[in-house]
C-alpha cells in the first residue's frame, strides 16, 4: 500500500490521511492497523482529565512545547473538547494550543465524540496507534473529566495526570471517586489563583488517607494508612548494592516500605474473578510493591498553565513515572495486558458479526427476533439457536432457516 509506505517515510500528509481513516471507521483502517502494528508500542502515552474548564488545553500546550525542548516528538489528541467553557469546542482549542499549532514538531488532532460507530474509545485509541507508529515520542491525550471518559483514559493512558483547580472545597470530595482516584500524578492549576495551597493540601490529605482508589489496586500499601513522605518515584535508592530491597527499619523516614513480605516479583495480579488482591505486582495502576520495592506516590504539582509555571515539574513528574512503569516491570506487564484485551475484544466482535450477518442471511435472525418480540420464544433460546446452528453446520449456501 503506498500510504503505508509514504507513512514509513514520515510523510505528514500520509500521517494526517491515516488518522482519518482510521478515524471514520473506514474498511481500509483495518489493513493499516495491521500493517502499522510492528512499528508501534515506543509511544509514552500521557492522559489529561480534569473538570470541564480547568486548563487542560492551555497546560497541554505548554507541556507539549516543553517536551519539544526537551527534543521529543510530541502529538497532541484533544478528544470531544465540547464543554461550555470553551465555546467553541474544536475551535477554542486551536486558540488555547496556538503556541503548539506554530510548531511544526508538534502534531495536533482533536477527535470529537460524535459519529463513531465503535465509540470514541475505539476511535480514540485507534488514532493513538497510528501516531505512535509514525514515531511520536510522547502522545499527550486530553479528555474531560466526566462520565465514561476517565474510564477509557485509563485503558489508553500509561500516565493519568488529575488537573485539579483551587477552590473546590468540597467539591473534592464529590469528585474524588470519579476522576481523582486515576490520577498517577495531581496538578493544581490556575496556582495564581487563592486556595491553592488548600487544595494541594487536601489531594494530600485523601492520598494519605488512601482514600482514593481500592486499597491495594491502586494505591499502596496494601493496609493502613500512607507514610507521609517524598511523592512520586521511591524506587533505586531503596536498592543495596546487590539489588535486593532494604527491610524496613533500615529504611530512611518517609521513605515508603513495601505493604507486606513476599510482594515482589509473581505476587501480583488478580485474584479469582478479577477481583483486587493486595498486594498487587506488575498488574496494578500504581501497585502497592513492584518487583525490587519500587513504589509510587502520585505526587501533586502546582501550575499556572496560562504563564508555564510548575509545567517543567509537571514534566520531571510525568517522566518519572515512566521510570517507574519500565523499572517496576509494569510497562510490559501493561502491554501483555492490553494485548490480551485487543485480541479477545476484537474475537468477540468479528464472532458476533459473522454469527449474525449469516443468522441474517439464512433468515434466522429476523424471524426469531420477531418471535421474541411476539414472545413466542425468548431472547437466550432464540441466540442459543443462532449459535448452536453456527457452530454445528458449516457455512455454505444457500442456508435454509432453522427449522
Ligand atoms: N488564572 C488562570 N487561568 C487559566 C490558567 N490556565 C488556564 N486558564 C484559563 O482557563 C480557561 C480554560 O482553559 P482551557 O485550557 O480551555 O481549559 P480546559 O480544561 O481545556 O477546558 P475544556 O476543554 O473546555 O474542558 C481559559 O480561559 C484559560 O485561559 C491558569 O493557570 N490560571
Ligand atoms: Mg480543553
Amino acid at each position: 500500500m503506498e500510504l503505508i509506505d509514504r507513512f514509513r517515510a514520515g510523510d505528514r500528509r500520509a500521517l494526517a490521511r491515516a488518522i482519518t481513516w482510521v478515524e471514520n471507521g473506514r474498511p481500509e483502517a483495518a489493513e493499516l492497523l495491521k500493517a502499522l502494528y510492528p512499528l508501534g508500542g515506543k509511544a509514552h502515552v500521557i492522559g489529561v482529565t480534569g473538570p470541564p474548564g480547568a486548563g487542560k488545553s492551555t497546560l497541554v500546550d505548554r507541556m507539549a512545547l516543553g517536551l519539544r525542548q526537551r527534543g521529543q516528538r510530541v502529538a497532541i489528541v484533544a478528544v470531544d473538547p465540547s464543554s461550555p467553557f470553551s465555546g467553541g469546542a474544536i475551535l477554542g482549542d486551536r486558540i488555547r494550543m496556538q503556541r503548539s499549532l506554530s510548531d511544526p514538531g508538534i502534531y495536533m488532532r482533536s477527535l470529537s465524540s460524535r459519529g463513531h460507530v465503535g465509540g470514541i474509545s475505539q476511535a480514540t485509541g485507534d488514532v493513538v496507534a497510528v501516531l505512535d507508529a509514525f514515531g511520536f515520542d510522547t502522545v499527550l491525550v486530553e479528555t474531560v473529566g466526566a462520565g465514561q471518559s476517565e474510564v477509557e483514559i485509563v485503558g489508553l493512558a500509561h500516565t493519568i495526570v488529575v488537573v485539579a483547580v483551587p477552590g473546590l472545597g468540597d467539591d473534592i470530595q464529590a469528585i474524588k471517586a470519579g476522576i481523582l482516584e486515576i490520577g498517577d500524578i495531581f496538578a493544581v492549576n490556575k496556582a495564581d489563583r487563592e486556595g491553592a495551597e488548600r487544595t494541594v493540601a487536601e489531594i494530600e490529605m485523601m492520598l494519605d488517607l488512601g482514600h482514593m482508589g481500592e486499597p491495594g489496586l491502586n494505591r499502596w500499601p496494601a493496609e493502613g494508612p500512607l507514610p507521609g513522605g517524598p511523592a512520586g518515584y521511591q524506587g533505586l535508592e531503596r536498592l543495596d548494592p546487590t539489588g535486593h530491597h532494604k527491610d524496613v527499619d533500615e529504611l530512611p523516614p518517609g521513605v515508603t516500605a513495601p505493604a507486606r513480605p513476599g510482594g515482589g516479583a509473581g505476587a501480583g495480579g488478580e485474584g479469582p474473578g478479577g477481583a483486587p488482591t493486595a498486594p498487587q505486582g506488575p498488574g496494578g495502576r500504581h501497585g502497592s510493591v513492584a518487583p525490587g520495592g519500587i513504589s509510587w506516590r502520585p505526587p501533586v504539582v502546582k501550575t499556572v498553565a496560562k504563564d508555564g509555571q510548575g509545567v517543567e515539574q509537571l514534566l520531571d513528574r510525568c517522566l518519572e513515572h515512566l521510570q517507574f512503569l519500565r523499572e517496576s516491570g509494569r510497562w510490559e506487564a501493561r502491554q501483555r495486558e492490553d494485548a490480551q484485551a485487543r485480541v479477545q475484544d476484537l474475537v468477540a466482535r468479528l464472532v458476533a458479526r459473522r454469527v449474525l450477518d449469516r443468522a441474517a442471511a439464512a433468515g434466522d435472525l429476523p424471524r426469531l427476533t420477531e418471535a421474541v418480540a411476539r414472545r413466542e420464544v425468548d431472547p437466550y433460546t432464540a441466540a442459543e439457536a443462532i449459535l448452536r446452528r453456527h457452530f454445528a453446520e458449516p457455512p455454505g449456501r444457500p442456508e435454509e432457516p432453522i427449522s
